[in-house]
């Protein structure tokens, strides 16, 4: 019989490309949407990776305890992925109440389902390196301490530690990837690189002249979401559960991944580059510069797409997409 996986933030980006992994390994793949992201509004991700009609839906909210534990009752799932959440950092200052209660209880709502109704099933929290926020260390790994700097951090820090206690406290298969951004075409266009590639292939086609940002001078360590999915996967697949950072080990600049993206069109930013102050956080990560040792060596896992190849692909789909 096919193993089934039930994820929430299907909708998403990595929703979409863990789906379509899980697919193609043959499992039978059920994910949780909100009632509004119904009637085609927001399962485009899922529509432009050919998988719509392969998934099935069960109307539900990480908010709503009832609606995920009926979830868990109906796809009887050997793997339940939490992708969902609030996941833009800039907008947690703004409605840092929300963020909490979908980032962080809503993950423990989802535990609760599990423990509750399948406690066989393995369980995968997305953990993030913005729980590593203010860093300390060069390179940051699974024993880096934790700082977060915005109610986003905060909130995934609270769903991390209370993955690992029902991991300890009931024996949960409860695993939780500590990764690094994580990139492609199915972005959504508020974060950096996608704001980027979107705003490039704008300029280039005519439709606008500039593009504002906000601190250029952020580092983050970028990686493709088709590798990063993969790695999920690898996490349940282990005899224990664990937490592992996923990540490329290398960090490059905003101002230097606008360049690379400018480039791709024959393009300068200096003609068309705006420094919005309106844009910067009241608290920024700096730099984020991952250490993947223990999942390439526990997993096997190793990610393949470096940033230039990701930017290339990110600025072709939205030409393509805008022409
Ligand atoms: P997205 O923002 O693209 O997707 C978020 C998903 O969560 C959407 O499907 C959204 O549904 C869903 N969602 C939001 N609120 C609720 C709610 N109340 N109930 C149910 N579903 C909800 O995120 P990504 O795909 O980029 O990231 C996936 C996860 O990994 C997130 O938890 C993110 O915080 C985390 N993460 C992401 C990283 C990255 O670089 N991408 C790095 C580290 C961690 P809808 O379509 O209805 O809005
Ligand atoms: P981040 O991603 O906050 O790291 O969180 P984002 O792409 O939003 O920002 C990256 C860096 O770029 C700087 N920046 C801008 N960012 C945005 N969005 N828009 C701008 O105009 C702009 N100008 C400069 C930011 O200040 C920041 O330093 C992402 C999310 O996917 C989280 O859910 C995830 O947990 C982390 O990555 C790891």
């Amino acid at each position: 019989m096919a193993r089934s996986a039930l994820i929430t933030g299907i909708t998403g980006q990595d929703g979409a490309y863990l789906a379509n992994n899980l697919l193609v390994k043959g499992y039978d793949v059920w994910g949780v949407v909100r009632r509004s992201s119904h009637f085609g509004v927001v399962d485009h991700r899922l529509r432009w990776l050919g998988i719509d009609r392969d998934v099935r839906f069960i109307d539900g909210d990480l908010t709503d305890l009832s609606s995920l534990l009926r979830a868990v009752e109906t796809a009887k799932p050997d793997e339940v992925y939490n992708l969902a959440a609030q996941s833009f950092v800039a907008s947690s200052w703004q409605q840092p109440v929300l963020t909490s209660t979908v980032t962080g209880v809503g993950a423990v709502n989802v535990l609760e389902a599990v423990r509750i109704a399948q406690p066989d099933a393995r369980f995968y929290q997305a953990s993030s390196s913005e729980m590593f926020g203010l860093v300390q260390e060069a390179h940051q790994n699974e024993k880096t301490p934790f700082y977060p700097r915005s109610p986003y951090g905060a909130s995934k820090l609270f769903a991390h530690w209370m993955t690992v206690n029902y991991r300890e406290s009931f024996g949960l298969h409860a695993s939780s990837g500590i990764l690094f951004n994580h990139e492609s075409p199915l972005r959504g266009v508020e974060f950096v690189t996608r704001k980027v590639t979107d705003g490039v292939a704008r300029i280039k086609l005519g439709f606008t002249n500039e593009l504002r940002l906000g601190n250029i001078d952020a580092q983050r360590d970028w990686g493709h979401a088709r590798d990063y999915v993969e790695a999920m996967w690898l996490m349940l697949q282990q005899p224990e559960p664990s937490d592992y950072v996923v990540a490329t080990g290398r960090t490059t600049s905003v101002r230097q991944m606008v360049e690379i993206a400018f480039a791709h069109v024959g393009l300068s930013p200096a003609d068309h580059l705006v420094i919005d102050p309106d844009l910067f956080r009241p608290a920024e990560v700096d730099v984020l510069l991952g250490d993947p040792s223990r999942a390439v060596q526990a997993l096997g896992w190793h990610p393949t797409t470096s940033l230039e190849d990701m930017i290339r692909e990110m600025v072709d789909a939205d030409l393509a997409r805008l022409s």
